[in-house]
């Protein structure tokens, strides 16, 4: 690439991480349960619940950011950091997500962590809840397919948009709003499984839920913080494309978007449209619509778009084909994308930068609205060098390609407000809950088992994103 300066003046070049996935300290300072701290293995959906004293779990400890941060955020200033995504551990601030008043010591953990980022001119970026809710909402009210949930997040929320305001700018209201449907534990609190009796009921109750209370959360937060606050929505998003020419498959595909674009559409656009409606009721399902909701949804439609990019999926109209991994379930193989790097092989997410230019084109021609990648990265096994170094060339090629791509959408007019890279620090995985799934610029020493010495060391490609950051992308 050219030397041409194309990222926008004040371009929020930054990583992202989640409470849950880095903090740890998950009992300390009146901190109460969450759905997190259940998870001992796989994907965030299957809880060894009570908690077993001769089980592993890594949420509990994590990384430690919640007693290293400091140092931490002093590694994410070297890299030239404008911005620092993470979350709010919602059990931190209500230990049981329904107490009358809020945990003093929880809110002062954040309140410190967000002027350590200001002191180092580091814009937060804050996810309300992302991936865990305090676990005693699943055991008394069976998570979000129960409405009273709403209530409680919006007390959540009241109570640290009025903390936090004059400090935080950016938020989102519920992290990959649509993974609710594959991951329903530790985002939705459901408490029904898979296969039992109401499952499908509860899913849907549950997403209803989260808009109104994610429409809800705009409107408070336009309130309490005035029309500087930018309160968006967050979406995993991966274009479908069909795998032939066919119209069958370009039908396929059409349906296959519709399960990402109906969440941004009721979020974006203030309304479910149609198909889904009717798709719903086909399946007799009903949504648990009451006087008023539909109109918040309406009234407080989010500032702006902040989403995931991993890769794209292709599908076929005769079916699913090669499984590639839980959310690209349903695709099939698109032999015209880039090969997997060995590294990255066991999970073998398919690699796409050109997906993210057309993501890009596609929810700015769609919504018209500014957008924002809060999160993309490959996960991959690193190794320690004889040299004492983690020579990660396979994810510099991973984040130069797709960042290239986002410099060509930036120059064909798109309006991008930052780039927060997932896991900057390597951090516990959601999906597979291991720590050898490592996405950060920044080592850090801890194995699958909880061995380690929990050190910090930056690896080949710090010092690439450095130098991408200082030349504001002209040198990628
Ligand atoms: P892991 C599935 C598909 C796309 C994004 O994922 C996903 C998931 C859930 O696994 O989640 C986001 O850790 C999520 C993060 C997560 C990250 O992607 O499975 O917002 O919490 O860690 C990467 O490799």
């Amino acid at each position: 690439m050219s030397n041409q300066p194309l990222f926008p003046k004040d371009f929020l070049w930054g990583g992202a991480v989640a409470a849950c996935q880095v903090e740890g300290a998950y009992n300390k300072d009146g901190k109460g349960l969450s759905t997190a701290d259940v998870i001992a293995h796989g994907m965030m959906n299957d809880p060894t619940d009570p908690i077993d004293p001769n089980t592993f779990y890594p949420y509990h400890e994590a990384i430690d950011f919640y007693h290293r941060y400091k140092d931490d955020i002093k590694l994410f200033k070297e890299m030239g950091f404008k911005a620092f995504r993470t979350s709010i551990a919602w059990s931190r601030i209500f230990p049981h997500g329904d107490d009358a008043r809020p945990n003093e010591a929880g809110l002062k953990f954040y309140d410190d962590l967000f002027d350590e980022l200001i002191k180092h001119d580091i814009e937060p970026v804050i996810t309300i809840t992302h991936f865990e809710t305090p676990l005693s909402l699943a055991h008394k009210y069976g998570g979000w397919a129960d409405r009273r949930l709403i209530e409680y997040y919006t007390r959540f929320v009241r109570t640290i948009f009025e903390r936090y305001k004059g400090k935080v700018k950016y938020w989102m209201t519920f992290n990959e709003i649509n993974i609710i449907l594959h991951i329903p534990f530790t985002g939705g609190a459901l408490t029904v499984k898979k296969g039992e009796a109401g499952y499908e009921q509860a899913l849907y109750s549950a997403m209803h839920h989260q808009f109104v209370a994610s429409a809800t959360a705009v409107k408070l937060g336009h309130e309490i913080m005035g029309k500087d606050a930018m309160i968006g929505c967050m979406i995993a998003f991966g274009p479908t494309y069909p795998e032939t020419s066919n119209p069958l498959d370009a039908l396929k595909m059409q349906e296959h978007m519709r399960n990402t674009t109906t969440f941004s559409d009721v979020q974006v656009r203030g309304a479910y449209p149609e198909h889904y409606l009717r798709e719903l009721e086909k399946k007799g399902i009903k949504l648990p619509i009451e006087a008023g909701d539909l109109e918040v949804i309406k009234a407080h439609t989010v500032d702006f778009i902040g989403f995931s990019y991993y890769s794209s999926h292709t599908v076929s109209h005769k079916g699913g084909g090669e499984e590639q991994s839980n959310f690209f379930k349903n695709t099939v193989k698109n032999p015209y994308l880039s090969p997997v790097d060995e590294s990255a092989k066991e999970w073998s997410w398919p690699v796409d930068p050109i997906g993210l230019r057309y993501s890009l084109h596609y929810l700015q021609d769609r919504y018209n609205k500014p957008l924002f990648i809060v999160e993309n990265g490959l996960g991959a096994k690193d190794v320690i060098a004889e040299d004492g170094k983690i020579h990660d060339d396979y994810r510099i090629t991973y984040l130069k390609r797709h960042l290239q791509e986002v410099a060509i959408a930036i120059d064909e007019g798109v309006n991008l407000l930052g780039y927060t890279s997932w896991g900057p620090i390597d951090l516990v995985s959601a999906g597979t809950s291991q720590m050898s799934k490592r996405y950060g610029y920044i080592y850090v020493d801890r194995d699958d088992h909880g061995n380690g010495t929990l050190k910090r060391t930056p690896k080949e490609s710090f010092y690439w994103y450095q130098a991408v950051i200082k030349s504001n992308g002209a040198h990628l």
